[in-house]
């Protein structure tokens, strides 16, 4: 078998997690990560699938499920034993700032002589101060790096000059940091592939089943994202994802996006392979009338049968439902609404609609076959007081009502945690918004995260909300919330009880560690260390079980059978050295 040219390790949020006491909180409920945050980004699997098409070799570990899954595994001698011709280590969110610099310094531990090579939003971001850590050599910047990447690794073999390759930023000799043209933004994304047979594929090659899944529960719960677009039409000032961000930050002044038939295209294969739910990431209504009706229509034709999940900027009408309904066998619905309160989401960036709206479109989902509509909201957001976080309950009671206690209606609420987004208005211009921002570098964040509880960790402040505040209507708010869903019968009463059990637990777990700060220094290290298994076990599934996230997987003997096929082929290619190359365009090399 050939080298391995790239290896792409995601690190945990904070390295090593499996020693340090921190009570991270909810900051993860939302998402299908621990608070490790051991998902890696959907980016490793584009940019894997182009260098390999191109006649690279490369190898996605996930460092951060292989710590949680096994809790005696050795990563620095895993790294040891690794001898790719570089690293590359996603900075992507910030709460990675931890362990992703941790986990370049290993590297560089053990191959001096190796290239490390970060890249990410938050890389991008930060770029010059993160090339400037001896452990840095190359930051490749951007929302796009499929094709800087793959030129950076040939140039790496010698094949090309760095100097040529746009949108890096990396360390001279000398030590001084050069950044060549940010100009490598391209206006769609139909030259990339979100091939999830890729990762099936090497977890074949690499005989690594653990090393490659995007995160921990994975294989229980295969869930699989398809994207749509890079960039954002909206302005949410807190977001790090934004129209402003992408335009002031990382060079995209409008929206890119992916034709709908490859993204047809992407979801049939995925349905090949995976039994588990598709989410349909970013809101395809962002690209007009004639898209939405292409794409809906191509996953008619292809007879889609996993479940699909779509998540909406502003509620459709009605006679959308209506035509997603015709169309699909199992559709669901995502709208993250943030606040119940119209002038706090205003003031969020989200003034084009109404809570009214919403109402009406969720009415109008639950009758045209919706199979679970999600509704989100967020602590922590701009001119939101405590008082208004604690109006949500309330308010969820009246919609409930008003849509018979309709089970497939689920409501969440989560705090806008740890950290503020790098990029938004509000990191920009925290005054403006209400906010203090209490970090400016990397290295400051990188700090923050190694704090003792997540109250201590964000790295803001906002004029209508203390931290403390913010804490505690966080579980409050996720009290009452889980209360009110016991009750209706949303989530199963004994479901309910454990989460009420744990919010309480985890508020008397964070007011133990204030006062454990607020005690003399000498044996705080102590401490913390006794409290150590139960701040774990209440920063995991806080304000609502993580289960109640999950849509519905269905296996057939469709899958196995794909995936055996898979398996052959894949075998005999590595077997024969039987790969398709495509030679790139600038490094014209057909090499394998
Ligand atoms: C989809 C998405 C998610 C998905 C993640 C899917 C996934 N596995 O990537 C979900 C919903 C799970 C999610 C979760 C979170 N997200 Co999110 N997410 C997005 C979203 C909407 C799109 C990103 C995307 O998919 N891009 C396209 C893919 C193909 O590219 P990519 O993964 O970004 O990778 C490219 C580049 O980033 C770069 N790159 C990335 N890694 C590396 C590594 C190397 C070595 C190199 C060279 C390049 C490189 O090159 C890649 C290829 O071009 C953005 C908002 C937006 N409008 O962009 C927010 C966004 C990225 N998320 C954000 C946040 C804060 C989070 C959470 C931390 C929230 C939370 N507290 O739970 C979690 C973290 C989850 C985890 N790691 O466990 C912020 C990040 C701000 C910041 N700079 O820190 C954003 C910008 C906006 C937001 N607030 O939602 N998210
Ligand atoms: S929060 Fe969502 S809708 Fe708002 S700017 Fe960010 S990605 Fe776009």
């Amino acid at each position: 078998m050939s080298r391995v040219d790239l290896v792409l390790l995601h690190a945990p949020s904070v390295y090593d997690f499996r020693e340090h006491s921190i009570m991270f909180g909810p900051v993860s409920d939302m998402v299908p990560s621990t608070p490790a945050f051991e998902m890696y980004p959907l980016g490793f699997t584009t940019m894997a699938e182009y260098m390999e098409r191109h006649g690279l070799r490369v190898r996605i570990v996930n460092l951060a499920v292989l710590m949680l899954n096994r809790p005696g595994f050795d990563v620095e001698a895993a790294i040891r034993d690794m001898n790719p011709v570089a690293f590359g280590i996603d900075l992507h969110w910030l709460p990675h700032a931890h362990g992703s610099i941790e986990i370049a310094k290993i590297c560089k531990k053990y191959h001096p002589d190796k290239p490390v090579i970060f890249g990410g939003l938050s890389a991008s971001h930060y770029h010059e101060e993160l090339a400037s850590y001896e452990c840095v050599d190359y930051v490749v910047r951007g929302d796009s790096t499929e094709d800087p990447i793959t030129r950076l690794m040939f140039a790496l073999k010698g094949k090309g000059r760095i100097d040529d390759i746009p949108n890096l930023t990396y360390k001279t000799r000398d030590g001084s940091i050069v950044s060549t043209p940010f100009s490598w933004i391209p206006k769609d994304m139909n030259d990339i592939s979100l091939d999830y047979s890729f990762s099936m594929r090497s977890v074949i090659r690499d005989r690594d089943m653990m090393g490659s899944v995007p995160f921990r529960d994975w294989l229980q719960y295969p869930v699989c994202a398809s994207l749509t677009s890079r960039g954002c039409t909206h302005d949410c000032v807190t977001c790090g994802g934004s129209a402003y961000a992408f335009r002031e930050h990382y060079g995209r002044d409008r929206i890119a996006f992916r034709d709908p038939q490859l993204l047809v295209r992407d979801i049939e294969h995925i349905q090949k392979y995976i039994p588990g739910p598709i989410f349909v990431l970013n809101d395809f209504l962002q690209a007009g009338r004639d898209y939405v009706g292409e794409f809906i229509r191509g996953l008619s034709k292809i007879n889609l049968r996993n479940p699909i999940g779509f998540e909406f900027f502003k509620p459709p009408a009605e006679e959308f439902y209506e035509f997603l309904n015709e169309h699909l066998n199992d559709y669901s619905v995502e709208i993250s609404v943030e606040s119940h309160d119209d002038d706090v989401r205003a003031a969020f960036g989200k003034k084009h609609y109404t809570m009214d709206q919403v109402e009406t479109s969720i009415e109008a989902a639950l009758k045209h076959g919706c199979s679970r509509f999600d509704l989100y909201f967020m602590t922590g957001i701009p001119t939101q007081s405590a008082a208004s976080v604690l109006e949500t309950a309330g308010y969820l009671e009246g919609l409930y009502d008003r849509v018979g206690n309709d089970k497939r209606l689920l409501a969440f609420s989560s705090p806008m945690a740890p950290f503020l987004d790098p990029g938004s208005r509000v990191y920009d211009d925290p005054s403006k918004y209400g906010y203090t921002r209490l970090a400016d570098t990397l290295e400051e964040h990188r700090q923050l995260l190694v704090q003792p509880s997540w109250k201590y960790i964000m790295n803001y402040e906002s004029d209508a909300m203390t931290r403390s505040e913010l804490v505690d209507a966080t579980y409050e708010v996720g009290l009452q919330i889980n209360r009110l869903k016991g009750r209706i019968g949303v989530v199963e009463p004994e479901a309910a009880a454990q989460t009420e059990a744990r919010i309480g637990q985890a508020r008397e777990a964070m007011a133990h560690i204030d006062a454990i700060v607020a005690g003399p220094q000498e044996d705080r290290a102590k401490q913390f260390a006794a409290l150590k298994a139960d701040m774990d076990r209440l920063s995991e599934s806080t304000v609502c079980q993580k289960s109640e996230l999950n849509w519905p997987a269905y296996a057939s003997y469709r899958h196995v059978w794909h995936v055996l096929v898979l398996w052959v082929t894949e075998n005999l290619a590595n077997l024969f050295n039987l790969r398709r190359v495509t030679p790139h365009p600038v490094c014209e090399t057909t090499e394998v």
